[in-house]
């Protein structure tokens, strides 16, 4: 019997600050050594050639979800999670969504009963909230933010789910006074709405119009109101999803005056466009997500905002809908833009195709990557220094990457059960190979080695980026404004 229950040996590791040749000790699941000749462990894995990464932590993923249009995504919790793994992701945070007039408890008890007996890694949750009711905000909220439940969700759109701006503000606060980091989808519900009653108003139906109704200004309008509202309460954010430009300069801005505004772009708005909506017949609908997919343009912005810093983290935002009658095409076989679920998979392919696009073209760097799509992620929600990064005292959550594997994507090599991919065709160069969990090897060779259930529930810390500024506008200031406390701390 050896000290250490595994070692990898002649491996290149890389973190979000460096990449070094050292072999990985891991005992009890955990890193527990970094160097050479460590000596022997009961296991030994040769990773000569290979990459040695921290596994990805997926910060925006919907799983066993039910959209507040009433349509259930194709995956849940054992799906999900396999289909994560596969793709070298091995931490989850999902949603627990509220559905309106339901109680916050209630909802997240829901989700631990579906994602328990299921999940094959760990996972956490972060809360939609839909309804901040007295209740809601007064009670639940708190307790849940003490039980680790330390991010939500608000969104300025969707009938069903939209907070209008005095909710919002509510919501901040809570977010401040309990220490949490409230995640916002930004886009102009009134210029959503207007834009679609006229498109249908012109019998303009089809797949291709979901991207005109989202338009670039609404999306740009949203990130400049939400980032309004954070500055008021000085209580920070996180814009979910950016999908342009001009969303993207409202963030640079905010940051460059001192803001503690983070972002997240996605797999879909660097490798696809709104030219994919025109497919032939219904083909489009495969590729309705909101915000949209845009254009070159954009894609190239996004780029730049993932080398640049603009950008902390590069989620999926996996929103996995079958391409028939449960999912896509629940309204019937010609819906109405309106009428299609929105959301495209990603939970798989994430890490590959920043990988390959990214990290083997040159347009950022192997510690960049792993910094957006692992130790950004882990540090935002609260999961630093336990996931997201390798380190001694780190769970051992290790994804072994062949750099040089090539490969055309098809939804056939993948896991999840959405029944296609919106990435098919495209060629990719490195895919994680071997892929640990706690020091437990999951995935090898093709091949899944864990279970379900496997996973484990990660109640998370309040992450310092959640932390106000300090820096009060006048208006809050009670010493500027006669006294008046009004953030009540
Ligand atoms: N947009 C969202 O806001 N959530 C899920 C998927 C999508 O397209
Ligand atoms: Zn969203
Ligand atoms: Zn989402």
């Amino acid at each position: 019997m050896s000290y250490f229950d595994l070692l990898i040996r002649n491996g290149t590791v890389a973190t979000a600050a460096d990449t070094f040749q050292a072999d990985v000790a891991v005992k009890d699941g955990r890193v527990v050594a970094l160097g050479e000749n460590l000596g022997t462990a009961d296991h030994e894995i040769d990773a000569s050639g290979k990459l040695v990464l921290p596994g990805g932590v997926e910060g925006h993923c919907h799983i066993e979800q039910i959209s507040s249009s009433g349509i259930m995504t194709a995956d849940d919790f054992y799906s999900g999670t396999v289909s994560a793994v596969f793709g070298g992701t091995t931490t989850v945070i999902p949603f627990a969504a509220q559905q309106k007039g339901a109680s916050l408890r209630q909802t997240v008890e829901d989700y631990h009963a579906c994602a328990g007996p299921k999940a094959v890694i760990d996972y956490g949750f972060h809360l939609i909230i839909s309804d901040p009711s007295d209740q809601v905000i007064g009670q639940e909220l708190p307790a849940l933010i003490r039980d680790g439940f330390t991010s939500f969700k608000v969104y300025m759109t969707y009938d069903d789910l939209r907070l209008d701006d005095y909710q919002m503000l509510e919501v901040l606060s809570a977010a401040r006074r309990n220490g949490a980091m409230v995640m916002v989808h930004a886009e102009n519900h009134d210029m959503i709405r207007w834009l679609s009653q006229k498109l249908l108003d012109a019998n303009h139906w089809q797949p291709q119009y979901h991207a005109v109704s989202h338009s670039r200004a609404g999306e740009g309008e949203a990130a400049h109101r939400a980032i309004a509202l954070s500055r008021l309460m000085d209580q920070p954010i996180l814009v979910v999803h950016v999908s342009s430009e001009e969303a993207m300069d409202e963030i640079r801005l905010a940051q460059n005056k001192g803001l503690k505004i983070f972002a997240e772009t996605c797999p879909q708005y660097l490798f696809l466009t709104a030219e994919d909506l025109h497919r032939d017949g219904m083909d489009g609908a495969m590729f309705c997500c909101s915000p949209p997919p845009r254009g070159a343009a954009d894609q190239a912005a996004m780029w730049r905002g993932l080398a640049n810093g603009t950008f902390s983290i590069f989620s999926s935002d996996h929103a996995p809908y079958r391409f028939d009658d449960s999912g896509k095409l629940k309204a019937g076989p010609e819906p109405t833009f309106k009428q299609i679920a929105n959301g495209v998979p990603g939970i798989e392919l994430r890490l590959p195709l920043l990988f390959s696009e990214g990290v083997g073209k040159g347009r950022i760097d192997l510690n960049r990557f792993v910094a957006l799509t692992a130790t950004n992620v882990a540090k935002l929600y609260g999961l630093s220094p336990r996931k997201g990064t390798i380190a001694v005292g780190s769970d051992a959550d290790i994804a072994i990457w062949d750099p040089d594997l090539e490969q055309t994507i098809d939804h056939a090599m993948l896991h999840d059960d959405v029944g296609y991919t919106p990435y098919a065709g495209i060629k990719i160069k490195g895919w994680p190979t071997t892929v640990l969990s706690r020091g437990r090897v999951v995935v090898a060779d093709g091949a899944l080695h864990g279970s379900r259930g496997d996973g484990q529930f990660l109640a998370r810390a309040v992450s310092e980026a959640a932390a106000p500024l300090g820096r009060l506008e006048p208006e809050m200031d009670p010493a500027r404004n006669f006294g008046a406390d009004l953030l009540g701390r």
